[in-house]
């Protein structure tokens, strides 16, 4: 059995959190790039038959699927960026990867799918993408009003970093009006890991 990881991603995709991930733990591991056309392809959906990145190949075999839970696996098995399991501050965590995963990273997909989300042509396309916009800065504003500095306070998680992938899609960057956001962004991408990560994924 190899004790690598394998992670399938996209360049610029959902896979640049856990690459955040497997390289501030100094999990050892492959990456794997993953084309939209050959994720269509039964060789990629035999990992994941909905064709999607991320999906990562644990030591044993096992396949993981969706970000949030790989992040959760990740960091409830490497210690670091997440309170200590069943604790208050665990559960404010679990609140804010689902809220992540969940809201934030749907209503994006919504901006940037926006046609696969309607039947009714290009016209309802353009009205699904920009009610995904409002929907986005709805809860861009919800995590603006907690951040102080981190979505935990001043407990710096993979929460934080699974955010600033996010923010880091945003089709017009972070609003002007969320200097907080603004600054996450900024701090934690200047991390040299992240910076590093978001380099390659540019
Ligand atoms: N809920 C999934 C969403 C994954 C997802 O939609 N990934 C995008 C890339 S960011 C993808 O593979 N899109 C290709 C497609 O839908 O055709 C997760 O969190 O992992």
């Amino acid at each position: 059995m190899s004790d690598r990881y394998t992670l399938y991603g996209r360049q610029g995709g959902g896979s640049i959190v856990v690459q955040f991930l497997l390289e501030t733990f100094g999990i050892a591991h492959d990456v794997v790039w993953v084309s939209q056309e050959q994720a269509a392809q039964p060789d990629y959906k035999r990992i994941n038959p909905s064709g999607k990145i991320p999906a990562l190949v644990l030591p044993d075999g096992t396949i993981v699927l969706e970000s949030a839970a790989i992040c959760l696996h990740l960091t409830n098995t490497n210690p670091g960026l997440s309170p200590t399991i069943g604790s208050s501050a665990h559960a404010k965590y679990l609140q804010w990867m689902v809220f992540l995963s969940a809201n934030v990273y749907e209503a994006i997909l919504r901006v940037y799918y926006a046609h696969r989300y309607s039947a009714g042509g290009d016209a309802h396309a353009a009205d699904v993408k920009q009610q995904a916009l409002l929907h986005i800065d709805h809860h861009l504003s919800v995590m603006e009003a907690v951040l102080a500095p981190y979505l935990l306070g001043e407990t710096f998680t993979a929460a934080d970093l699974y955010l600033v992938m996010l923010l880091s899609w945003l089709p017009d960057g972070v609003p002007e009006s969320m200097p907080k956001l603004k600054h996450l962004a900024e701090t934690v991408g200047k991390l040299p890991i992240v910076a590093r990560v978001l380099a390659q994924n540019a």
